[in-house]
């Protein structure tokens, strides 16, 4: 037994793994359910590194030095569990699973409790990055116990991304499902920042009437600034491409059906279910669903829109110069949610995560990677029980610094017919935390009078009910 980690599933992403492993000077054993896969793999990369191929699991696992760590890298779902079904039995107290999939967090919490039973670590790990980010190194989210990460996270970390800093960017979550869902939320909050990018588009090419390519040298200028991201670099690149069969910009001839795998629905099923809201995410799910709806749109197309009238140069440079700062305040406030989102799962869980670190390995490695996350970092380390992101001071002030335009660019945007559902959502998450009063004392209201569900008072203690079918007197309810 003399390999210290071992992949089992070695399609794209397993292959990736096992070779940034072994370009690091580790011994991996790799295994397949179909050993054609095993077999191209050290033929193709045996060069890298040191291999350890077999074609039975009991030969697999009979490599791993103890305890043993077995990276599972197969589809999410059924797959995941035949595959721990298979190697369990052959496991010893102590050895641990990992999977690396995209498993949802609960299917985690029940794996790692059925696995715990008989001693076997199970470490739900989200790894975010892709292909390239699995040979070049990921951003990792590890879950399970927190021995399993004594032995584990050296290897981790090592194969890891690393920040601008050297930091790696892989770090122990938080107990059984803490990683997956970690790593569910980075992909809600993908989402919501792709989606916010993608109003910022529409509006400079719809509203402001720029081409493609000054949209795409538009996002460069932002990318120097303090929206510097691998999601904005990116964005520039499409919209500066050309199709080549047409002549066109490619952006012209891509349908226009936005896809979806499902974790951002995930996102948002979890968030209702747990009361938080995540209305940035949530729109930018809904934005996939409509423009997949060519049945609705295509009945709808001829319902009346407003007349837009073409801006000025002028207005149209100052307005580009408001759209970015409606993207930064949106991009701030949908974070803000999406880490309200981890705090409450880690007091419903008991996982205790530490919200600064989770923005610290998502400096690298993967796709929300940016600058903007070493401020989280830097928010939550100087308070570590920061409500909300919106309460740091600075990000406070810039957001408030951006508010004209933010309410500027929505405004236009509804007055030019240009739907802007993640700008408008999150202006209107903005100003619902910052009012004094809400309409839900009315909601309230309502609700005694139909269902007697009671309110509560400002000025007293205590539920009451109004006797709304009565004299209208006020009773307390319990
Ligand atoms: P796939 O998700 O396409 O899965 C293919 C692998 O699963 C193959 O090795 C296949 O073996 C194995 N497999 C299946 Br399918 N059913 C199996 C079973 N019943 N028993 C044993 N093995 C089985 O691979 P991938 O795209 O490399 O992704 C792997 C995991 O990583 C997934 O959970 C995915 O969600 C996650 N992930 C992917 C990305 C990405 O960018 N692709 C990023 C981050 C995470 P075979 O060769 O014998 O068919």
């Amino acid at each position: 037994a003399s390999a210290h980690i071992g992949v089992t599933g070695l399609a794209v992403m397993g292959r990736n793994l096992a070779r940034n492993f072994a370009r690091h000077g580790h011994t991996v054993a790799v295994h397949n359910r179909t050993a054609a896969r095993t077999r191209s793999l050290v033929e193709e990369y045996g060069g890298e590194g040191t291999f350890v191929p077999a074609e039975r699991p009991e030969d697999f696992v009979g490599s791993l030095e103890r305890p043993r760590r077995l990276v599972v890298m197969v589809k999410a779902g059924r797959p995941t569990d035949a595959v721990i079904e298979e190697f369990a039995p052959l496991l010893e107290p102590g050895d641990m699973i990992i999977d690396g999939g995209n498993a949802h967090f609960q299917d985690t919490r029940r794996r790692e409790a059925s696995l715990r039973e008989r001693g076997v670590h199970f470490v739900g790990t989200g790894i975010s990055g892709g292909e390239e980010g699995a040979l070049h190194g990921p951003s990792i989210m590890p879950g399970g116990s927190a021995e399993s990460y004594e032995s584990l996270g050296p290897l981790l970390e090592d194969i890891s991304a690393k920040a601008q800093d050297g930091s790696p960017c892989c770090t122990h979550i938080g107990p059984d499902g803490a990683g997956h869902f970690v790593k569910m939320v980075h992909n809600g909050i993908e989402y919501a920042d792709m989606q916010l990018i993608a109003e910022a588009y529409d509006l400079l090419r719809h509203v402001a009437g720029f081409e493609p390519a000054r949209i795409a040298e538009t996002f460069r200028t932002w990318n120097t600034g303090r929206l510097d991201s691998y999601l904005i670099e990116i964005t520039a690149e499409v919209l500066a491409h050309t199709d080549a069969a047409t002549g066109l910009p490619f952006v012209d001839v891509v349908a226009d059906r936005a896809e979806q795998k499902g974790t951002g629905r995930w996102t948002v099923q979890t968030a209702l279910d747990l009361g938080v809201p995540v209305s940035g995410i949530a729109e930018a799910v809904f934005a996939r669903s409509v423009s997949g709806h060519a049945d609705l749109r295509e009945a709808a197309r001829t319902l009346p829109g407003p007349e837009r009238r073409p801006m000025s140069e002028q207005g149209a440079e100052a307005f580009a110069h408001h759209v970015e700062h409606a993207l930064y305040a949106s991009k701030v406030v949908s974070y803000a949610q999406g880490w309200n989102m981890v705090s409450a799962a880690g007091e419903e869980y008991g996982w205790e995560i530490d919200l600064g670190s989770i923005a610290a390995i998502w400096r690298g490695g993967c796709i929300i990677r940016a600058a903007f996350l070493d401020r989280i970092r830097a928010a939550y380390a100087a308070d570590p029980g920061l409500p909300t992101l919106l309460a740091d001071k600075e990000f406070a002030a810039e957001v408030g610094e951006a508010q004209d335009a933010w309410r500027a660019v929505v405004s236009t945007a509804v007055a030019h017919g240009v739907p802007t559902p993640g700008f408008a959502a999150a202006l209107t998450y903005y100003d619902a935390l910052r009012a004094e009063r809400l309409p839900a004392a009315l909601t309230q209201g309502q609700r005694d009078f139909f269902g007697a569900h009671t309110y509560r008072r400002t000025d007293r203690e205590g539920s009451f009910h109004t006797l709304w079918g009565g004299d209208r007197t006020e009773r307390p309810a319990d």
